[in-house]
């Protein structure tokens, strides 16, 4: 408990929380929200602040942006902001700048998750009251503007809006994108300075796709529209989807209880998830698929993502018992003595790789939205061994950014940059609901 909170307050810059000191040194969509959940509940002022921060470089339209630049010169990242280009949307904010793409849409639990552990519940409910209508409105972009055809499943349209940058599940839609035609502005990457992660991170081959889609998208001034029509590659992914319901849920929840008309999240609510098990359940396996929009075919490639809907209730109780066979079965090894909970990516898949980034390795984060989805269909059991295994492994080798799985592996068996803040956040949150 130390160790995280020591890693929180290092990587507190006074404005914001870097997600780790050298590899990401500005503000991260979703890192904020499940940084805010670790703050709140030893230090309120700041969780309340990180939040604000996020939200204070939400667009007009209501995007709210993966990246929110801070204005540290020092700051190594690329693609900053001048590559972006954000200006040249008429809805982004002048300041602070930001990137051009979202992130899977944690506020609504985030905040809900900050209500129950608040105990000023005044206080909270003042923070919800800012912050729904701020919440809500970034919803109504992802339906207004990412569901076009009205299906209620909302799609992604970069692998960095999904969260898990080099998914497998990404893999055929990228390689479909023929690099030999394509324009690609010259840059140079700094992810790969830090060596500790350099050899996990994403290909050239797929930063070159990563780079012409953000090409795409500015020169066309970030027009939703145009990009729906242009870009190749757009997803409807279950984690996405699957988190977007939770928080639905959780705008119901709070929009009900400050007397707000909730009828609007209602109705996202039900054709979310109307919409995933018609479209995206597996039923032969007991999992959800993504959904390649552009090329109109499932992606039949089995990561942990396709367990995540449990955490916004969208599988039935019958749904949800398949999945848990499938977390305990071969897939994700879930009843092994050899195997960390969980798994990114199917065991059972001979692309598997431990240490890469989003193709193996457990992360805390998946892990949480994984434990509160159990717990949400009375699977105490193997939420408790999700919870435990988290623990462990940071326990074990520190807070680091993600970990083999294999249990018997002791060589950099902890992975990518260290102290890394949602691993410290999540880990205060794990440990608080235990002693409870
Ligand atoms: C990773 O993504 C960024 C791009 O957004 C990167 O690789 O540079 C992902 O793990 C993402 O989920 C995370 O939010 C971000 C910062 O921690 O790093």
């Amino acid at each position: 408990m130390k160790a995280a909170r020591a890693v929180l307050e290092t990587n507190w810059n006074g404005t914001f929380t870097k997600p780790a000191p050298s590899l990401y040194p500005h503000q991260w969509n979703w890192d904020a929200g499940f940084i805010a959940i670790g703050n709140a509940h030893y230090n309120m002022d700041r969780a309340e602040a990180e939040l604000r921060h996020l939200f204070s470089a939400q667009w007009a339209n209501g995007l709210l942006p993966q990246i929110v630049f801070g204005d540290d010169p020092q700051a190594r990242y690329f693609p900053g902001p001048d590559f972006w280009q954000a200006e040249r949307s008429p809805d982004a904010p002048k300041s602070p700048r930001t990137s051009g793409i979202t992130m899977p849409p944690v506020h609504g639990f985030v905040l809900w998750r900050i209500y129950e552990i608040a105990e000023d519940k005044n206080r909270a409910r003042a923070f919800l009251r800012e912050m729904y209508p701020k919440v809500l409105n970034l919803h109504r972009y992802l339906y207004q503007y990412r569901d076009p055809q009205e299906e209620g499943l909302v799609y992604i349209r970069h692998p960095w809006e999904g969260g898990t940058d080099n998914s497998p599940i990404w893999d055929s839609a990228l390689q479909r994108m023929d690099i030999s035609q394509l324009e690609i502005p010259s840059y140079e990457r700094k992810d790969l300075q830090n060596p500790q992660s350099a050899k996990h991170r994403p290909t050239n081959a797929d930063y070159d796709r990563y780079v012409y889609l953000v090409d795409l998208f500015r020169r066309n001034d970030y027009d939703d529209k145009a990009i729906f029509e242009q870009c190749p590659f757009l997803i409807q992914d279950p984690l996405f989807n699957g988190v977007l319901a939770w928080s639905n849920e959780c705008l119901i929840q709070i929009g009900g209880m400050l007397g707000e008309d909730v009828s609007e999240a209602i109705q996202w609510d039900e054709h979310t998830k109307y919409a995933m098990n018609e479209k995206l359940w597996d039923e032969e396996r007991g999992i959800y698929n993504a959904y390649d929009l552009r090329n109109e075919e499932l992606i039949p490639v089995h990561t942990s993502s396709g367990l995540m809907p449990l955490c916004g209730d969208v599988p039935t109780q019958e749904q949800a018992e398949k999945m848990l066979l499938a977390l305990e079965g071969p897939m994700f090894g879930g009843t092994r003595d050899d195997i960390y909970l969980c798994p990114t990516y199917s065991l059972l898949a001979e692309d598997i790789d431990f240490k890469k980034y989003w193709r193996g390795p457990v992360w805390i984060n998946m892990n949480w939205l994984l434990y509160h989805g159990l717990l949400r269909y009375n699977m105490e059991e193997m939420a408790e061994r999700v919870r435990q295994h988290s623990l462990e492994l940071l326990e074990k080798h520190g807070i680091f950014e993600y970990f083999d799985p294999r249990k018997t592996v002791e060589v950099e068996a902890a992975c990518g940059t260290h102290t890394f803040s949602w691993s410290a956040a999540l880990c205060i949150d794990l440990l608080g609901e235990g002693n409870l």
